[in-house]
């Protein structure tokens, strides 16, 4: 029978969107719990014309539960996914708490929904470049073996949560009616500038914290864990879709038509490639959509051997980057039994 579902962080952004998508989708639940911070509890959310109550997250929440969906950060996932798979309950976390443990699959149903079993009761969403990302590389890896990427990211408000959602908005307004504004949720100007949006750099490396996760967790994905990667993030101010200029090298040479024809019918991905009329993919036509959208396909020049196909990719951050991709594990494990094994 349908499974009971529980979402923790209910009132962020992305807790709102997996709601959202549990309505869209039809995904068949049993009832819904909506936990949240002591802040936030008190509230309610519409779910299927139902004013759903917020409470406050405890441990006896999850007695009963068949999945939960924690989208409240690493710190609050680390506290309470344990309590929730103990109490029988199947954990998607979107956070990066558990993204490396080798006992929890890092999944991308696209890409990997095979792996989603043995768990031990946690399944980690991936960072949203990552999940973004491998729809695409997935659908290539399974024609031709790759041997090197290279990403560079342009990466929305929404990857900042509300806050920087709210900043984005009000810092262009503000710029645009010659106000003074001071960047408050976001560590630098957002309106009409780029920036390198953490800043935990590795100190060999030079990589940040952002950065060295789109390589792991892409590496782990992919099961090809030396597979060289270079990438460089950046925030951009674009509200809830992620760009991505990829490159990507194959061990021999590969027919751009091949590479488009394989893409056009790939799962999870829509393509948008038109020379013509100069339509390719964008922010604005990613935002609200389950596809990722691919194009600009062409030989990478930079690469004397051939070897090496270019493209530009943009996904809705908050969908295939990060609701739409935990709902989507949910409905795989459903389909396996396994949630109700689990429990
Ligand atoms: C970002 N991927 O875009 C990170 C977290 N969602 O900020």
């Amino acid at each position: 029978e349908p499974p009971v579902v529980a979402i923790v962080g209910a009132t962020g952004v992305v807790g709102r969107e997996v709601l959202q998508c549990l309505e869209d989708r039809g995904t068949p639940v049993a009832s819904i719990r909506l936990l949240a911070s002591a802040r936030s509890a008190g509230q309610t959310l519409s779910f299927k014309g139902a004013h759903l109550p917020v409470e406050e997250v405890a441990d006896h929440q999850f007695d009963g539960v068949n999945i939960v969906f924690f989208c409240a950060g690493a710190t609050v996932s680390r506290r309470y996914a344990p309590v929730a798979a103990k109490a029988g309950a199947v954990v998607v976390d979107n956070s990066s708490a558990f993204r490396m443990d080798p006992t929890v699959p890092l999944i991308v149903p696209e890409a990997n929904g095979s792996q989603i079993v043995p768990h031990a009761g946690i399944i980690a969403n991936p960072n949203c470049v990552a999940a973004i990302a491998t729809v695409v590389l997935a659908a290539l890896q399974r024609c031709w073996s790759i041997s090197r990427l290279n990403l560079v990211t342009y990466q929305s408000a929404s990857g900042g949560g509300a806050a920087a959602m709210d900043e984005l908005r009000d810092a262009t307004s503000a710029k645009l009616n010659g106000d003074d504004y001071a960047p408050n949720a976001m560590p630098h100007p957002y309106a009409f500038n780029l920036f390198s949006h953490n800043s935990d750099v590795d100190g060999e490396t030079g990589y940040n914290g952002e950065e060295l996760k789109v390589i792991e967790e892409t590496r782990r994905i992919l099961s090809q864990p030396k597979l060289p990667i270079g990438v460089t993030c950046v925030r951009v101010p674009v509200l809830r879709a992620h760009s991505i200029a990829l490159s990507v090298r194959f061990d021999h040479f590969v027919d751009v038509e091949q590479v488009r024809a394989r893409l056009e019918n790939a799962p999870g991905v829509r393509l948008v490639d038109d020379r013509d009329s100069n339509h390719f993919p964008m922010p604005s036509e990613a935002t609200g959509e389950y596809d990722v959208l691919v194009g600009r396909i062409r030989r990478d020049l930079g690469d004397p051997t051939g070897h090496t196909i270019a493209m530009f990719i943009c996904g809705d951050q908050l969908l295939k980057g990060a609701a739409l991709n935990a709902v989507q594990i949910a409905e795989t494990l459903l389909a396996l039994g396994a949630a109700q094994e689990a429990a």
